[in-house]
């Protein structure tokens, strides 16, 4: 029998989209199909560099938001050497935003260029597929209200998803957009099957690097 790698699938997507119910789903459907799947979310608020980035997102910290960026960037780095074992053990893993979410949010403050925000994530292990969880600003809003989190804020947030928009004409990457306006289970379908499909091609092929 063939060696197959897992493959690494990122959900990003605005606020409230559905990003970590989505992941949690996707998880526990491979698994059912019987293939090894694992989530891992960034920030992982678990490390020494995740726990300044918690404290910074609960405004319990103040960060300058250069350092905040390489903070948020390093978080994901010191993940890398799992990652790789994961996928070599066969493992896919579904990722709870990545380096996407980093350039979108820190390119939405003044004076960063999106060129710029990219940059320290470059050479980080590439997703096979990143599915971007689409949601207008309207709906959103009717899943609740902001909490006290830093970047929780309506006019922010519009920034955000415009830089989203930018980023995915990145065609070097493996976008989908999902519309996640629907029921849990109607999006939940498609990303299970965009899902399954990318499994089946990307677990033959080296993995590739942002
Ligand atoms: N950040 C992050 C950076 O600045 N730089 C970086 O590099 C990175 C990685 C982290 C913050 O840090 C920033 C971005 C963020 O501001 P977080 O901890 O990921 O934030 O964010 P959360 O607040 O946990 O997540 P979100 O607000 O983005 O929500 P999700 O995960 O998209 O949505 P979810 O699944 O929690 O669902 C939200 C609500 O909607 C309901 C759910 O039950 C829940 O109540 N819901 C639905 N309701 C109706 N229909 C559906 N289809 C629904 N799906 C979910
Ligand atoms: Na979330």
């Amino acid at each position: 029998m063939t060696f197959r790698r897992g493959v690494l699938i990122v959900l990003e997507g605005v606020d409230r989209a559905g990003k970590s119910t989505q992941c949690a789903r996707l998880v526990q459907a491979l698994q059912q199909n019987g293939r090894r799947a694992e989530i891992i979310r960034f920030p992982d608020r678990t490390t020494q560099i995740g726990q300044l980035i918690s404290s910074y997102l609960e405004k319990k910290s103040n960060l300058e938001d250069h350092t905040v960026h390489l903070l948020f960037s390093a978080n994901r780095w010191e993940l890398v050497p799992l990652i790789r074992e994961k996928l070599e053990q066969g493992i896919n893993l579904v990722v709870d935003r990545y380096a996407f979410s980093g350039v979108a949010f820190t390119s939405a403050k003044p004076g960063f260029s999106l060129d710029w925000c990219k940059q320290p994530d470059v050479g980080l292990p590439k997703p096979d597929l990143v599915m971007f969880l689409q949601l207008s600003p309207e709906v959103a809003a009717q899943r609740g209200q902001f909490g006290a989190e830093r970047y929780e804020i309506s006019s922010f947030q519009q920034t955000v998803q415009q830089r989203f928009e930018e980023i995915r004409n990145d065609t070097s990457i493996n976008w989908k957009v999902i519309d996640a306006s629907r029921s849990i289970e109607e999006v939940h379908t498609d990303i299970k099957s965009a899902s399954e499909k990318t499994i089946d091609v990307a677990q033959h092929l080296p993995v590739g690097e942002l």
